[in-house]
């Protein structure tokens, strides 16, 4: 690092989401967001965001988990003169965050918003686009849209079409048990054989459903991602030979080893990469390696993220590896008004342009907004 974070300002804020997002484990209304400005001292300054829900459906890591973490384990180990371990105390290069937080077990997406948030401070420091940073090139990332569970299949149809129209590579449906193949089954007549489309089950069925899940297959699907627990690796691989439609782990790719265990075990085809969720770059990046060194299909996955975790995934997205269209919505799908200016905007052809030419993240975050959205906050020295 090119010099020390001296402060971490911790912010919830509250973002209530245009229409209600309903998945396997539970409708979003109101995203509760924790939001972190990591203060360099020397009037350089980046925002960051963790990425962790409300509750723990999806994920272990809750906003209020993810704010103790960081209170208590996490900011002391990357503050200023590091107390708790002086013998990591200087950071001589950004990955020194990630090392200095690998004996924290567990809390990867606490350890992930401060670990991301010294990639954005350092992209600052330099005059380097996060992107550039992080060693991404492409000009544009390929955007699908994640559409959650709809009672209503005309309403569905409307906006799985509208997707299309608006230019989106990809519809993902969310699914549980009970709405599943006949949702499938409306969109794929609806939409034709050439649309990509994928399912998202977030853990919501177990290996006795194998057959009804095989039922899938002959919908010609791209993948079907995260069908069976979140940390199951063993019945995804058995759940995998049972279907020709390729198992996309999502929520079970906690870190680098997980992600190596489920190409061993052939536990699914495909990887959903979310930098939040893995415990930041560092080891996305080397998950990224990874997949691209194995020939394996790898997008990146969204988390409800305001545009300021947005900056971050497009960044990461932009790497090479990356090679299917992300959950990269541009932020009208999600707020009324976002926190950041310019807003993320998708073109007709589903493309959103990554900020290459701006230092950092890319986008202005509006402090206004934030203080009258906060709901809490602390200063972390
Ligand atoms: O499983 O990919 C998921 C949102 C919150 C938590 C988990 C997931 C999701 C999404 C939404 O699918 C993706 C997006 O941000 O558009
Ligand atoms: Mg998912």
């Amino acid at each position: 690092m090119t010099g020390p974070i001296v402060a971490i300002t911790l912010r919830e804020i509250r973002l209530p989401l245009k229409e209600p997002f309903a998945t396997a484990h539970g409708t979003v209304f109101d995203r509760r967001i924790l939001l972190l400005e990591i203060d360099g001292g020397d009037g350089c300054r980046a925002w960051s965001e963790c990425v962790a829900m409300a509750e723990p459906g999806y994920f272990p890591d809750t906003v209020d988990t993810a704010w103790l973490a960081i209170r208590e384990w996490i900011a002391p180990r990357v503050l200023g003169r590091c107390r708790q371990r002086p013998d990591r105390a200087t950071f001589t290069d950004v990955r020194d965050v990630h090392r200095a937080l690998a004996d924290i077990r567990g809390h990867q997406m606490a350890r992930a918003a401060v670990e991301m948030g010294a990639w954005g401070l350092e992209a600052t420091r330099r005059g380097v686009s996060l992107a550039k940073l992080l060693g991404g090139s492409r000009r544009t990332v390929a955007t699908g849209i994640a559409v959650g569970i709809q009672a209503d299949l005309a309403v569905l149809i409307d906006q799985a079409r509208r997707a299309v129209g608006d230019g989106y590579r990809r519809i993902k449906l969310k699914i549980r048990p009970g709405a599943d193949l006949e949702p499938l089954a409306a969109l794929r007549q609806a939409l034709g054989d050439g649309a990509a489309l994928t399912a998202d089950a977030n853990s919501a069925y177990t290996l006795a459903d194998a057959d009804r899940l095989a039922r899938l297959d002959d919908l010609g699907l791209e993948m079907i991602e995260q069908p069976l627990a979140w940390d199951d690796l063993v019945r995804h691989a058995e759940l995998q030979k049972r279907l020709a439609t390729p198992i996309c782990l999502d929520e079970s790719i906690t870190c680098f080893d997980r992600a190596e265990d489920m190409l061993t075990l052939g536990s699914g085809r495909v990887v959903n990469l979310k930098p939040g969720r893995v415990g930041g770059f560092a080891e996305a990046l080397a998950i990224h390696d990874l997949c691209q060194r194995r020939g394996v299909p790898l997008w990146c996955g969204g988390m409800l993220e305001s545009g300021i975790g947005r900056a971050y995934n497009v960044a990461l997205a932009s790497l090479p590896g990356f090679t299917l269209p992300g959950d990269l919505s541009p932020s009208a799908r999600y707020w009324r008004r976002d926190v950041v200016t310019p807003e993320w905007t998708m073109d007709g052809r589903g493309r959103v342009a990554v900020p290459h030419d701006l230092p950092g993240i890319g986008v202005d975050v509006d402090r206004d907004r934030i203080e009258n959205l906060t709901v809490k906050h602390q200063v972390l020295r």
